[in-house]
């Protein structure tokens, strides 16, 4: 069953050229990849993400905040991208500026090749000194025992952002300039719970941006949006793209 889309919501797009879309975990739910509200399995379940997603439970116990991220980092490679990860590339085409800003760290979004592509919580790929040499680039397989850094010997950890650190401030403020200039702002795939990614659409929408949800669910932010379409990315992003690209 194809999505609908108001004429208005069509033409009204035909006519923008300055969009913004922030995607959450949601858009890599149909690659198998879980949410971080999707429960976790098997050791995992024990666990909450947040409470491992944070610089104290790396300090306490690095080896296990390690694990975690070694399990989450071999399941974004073995992931493929899904059609809501290509409908996005195919969007990009239809609008001058166009920001792709993502909350997710698989690297399923530069896989497909999205452009202006913003990480604003970092990128399981890739990991840095974490008493701050810098990113030691990507590591093809990562060691058992947490790694030393060689330039100071401090443990590695992976590049990306724990609760309680402070986003990338370049990522964060490409984003707050997409949320704060485009015309419509498109929140997909995520819960909308976690700052201060989920302000963007306030931001956005402030500044008289047109909004719309793409999500499985209604969230907190759906009350606010001009249109919400409830259903899954990988369906609803290539009905949009095809529509956009439909010549009237
Ligand atoms: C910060 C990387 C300044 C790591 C992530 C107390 C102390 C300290 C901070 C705070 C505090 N109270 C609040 C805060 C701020 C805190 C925060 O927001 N907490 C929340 C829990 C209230 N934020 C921070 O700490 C941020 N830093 O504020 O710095 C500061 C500094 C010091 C002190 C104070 C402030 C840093 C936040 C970044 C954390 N890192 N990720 C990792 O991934 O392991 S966040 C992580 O969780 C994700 O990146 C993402 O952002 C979030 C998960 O959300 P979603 O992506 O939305 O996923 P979710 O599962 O929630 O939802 C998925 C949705 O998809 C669902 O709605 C579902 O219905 C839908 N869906 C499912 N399938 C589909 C689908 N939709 C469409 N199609 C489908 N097929
Ligand atoms: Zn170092």
């Amino acid at each position: 069953m194809t999505t609908t889309f108001p004429p208005e919501l069509i033409s009204f797009l035909r006519a923008s050229s300055r969009v913004a879309v922030l995607t959450g975990a949601g858009v890599s739910q149909e690659s198998g990849l879980r949410t971080f509200r999707d429960a976790q399995v098997g050791i995992w379940a024990q666990y909450k993400p947040e409470d491992l997603a944070t610089p104290e439970a790396f300090e306490r116990n690095p080896r296990l905040v390690w694990d975690f991220y070694s399990t989450r980092r071999e399941g974004a490679g073995g992931a493929e991208p899904n059609t809501g990860h290509f409908a996005l590339v195919e969007m990009e085409k239809h609008f001058d500026q166009f920001t792709l800003i993502t909350q997710n760290i698989d690297g399923l979004h530069q896989r497909v090749g999205s452009r202006s592509l913003v990480e604003l919580h970092g990128n399981l790929r890739r990991i840095r000194c974490s008493r701050g040499c810098g990113v030691i680039d990507e590591w093809e397989e990562l060691p058992e025992v947490v790694p030393a850094c060689p330039h100071c010997g401090a443990l590695l950890r992976p590049d990306v952002v724990w609760f309680g650190e402070n986003l990338p401030e370049d990522g964060l403020n490409a984003a707050i300039q997409a949320a704060n200039t485009c015309q419509a702002f498109f929140s997909v795939g995520t819960s909308g719970l976690v700052q201060p990614a989920a302000s963007l659409a306030f931001w956005a929408k402030k500044r008289g941006a047109v909004l719309v949800e793409v999500n499985y669910e209604p969230t907190p932010l759906t009350e606010y949006v001009d249109y919400a379409f409830h259903g899954k990315s990988g369906d609803i992003l290539p009905d949009l793209v095809r529509v956009l690209g439909d010549a009237k």
